[in-house]
């Protein structure tokens, strides 16, 4: 398993559901009515294939805010990470653009751009076959 930092929307969802949770305990009606609404995304992620062996689309250009989930492929037979190669001069918690651990299938990475500039990515293991560029403007 890839993990992901937890982004506020998934906090969200998890604070919904321990509320239904506890709502449940006490017996009360209608507990789904009472859950808070989920706050809307900007706008839904911006969906990365990481593929034997390619990412695609290899060129992406984003909006400050957006955010990108990179989705392995179910018909990959070798494993690939997703590591930030070069990014804003700016940029803080690098660490964090990249993945952990290598993955095969069954794994999603998502992370949120907030810093405009030009990301460099590649796949650690195919590092010539597999790169993107994301840019992210104001
Ligand atoms: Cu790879």
């Amino acid at each position: 398993m890839l993990s992901r930092a937890p982004g506020a929307a998934h906090a969200a969802k998890l604070i919904a559901v321990a509320m239904v949770a506890v709502l449940a305990l006490s017996g009360a009606a209608a507990t789904a009515a009472e859950a808070p609404p989920a706050k809307k995304p900007k706008s839904k992620p911006k969906e990365v294939s990481v593929a034997d062996f390619y990412f695609g689309p290899e060129k992406l250009t984003l909006k400050e805010g957006q955010s990108v989930n990179w989705v392995w492929a179910e018909s990959n037979t070798y494993p690939h990470d997703v590591h930030l190669k070069s990014g804003p001069k700016n940029l803080k918690q690098k660490k964090t653009y990249s993945t952990r651990t290598t993955a095969v299938t069954d794994a999603e990475f998502e992370k949120t751009f907030t810093t405009p500039g030009t990301y460099k990515f590649i796949c650690t293991i195919h590092p010539t076959q597999m790169h993107m560029t994301i840019v992210v403007k104001k």
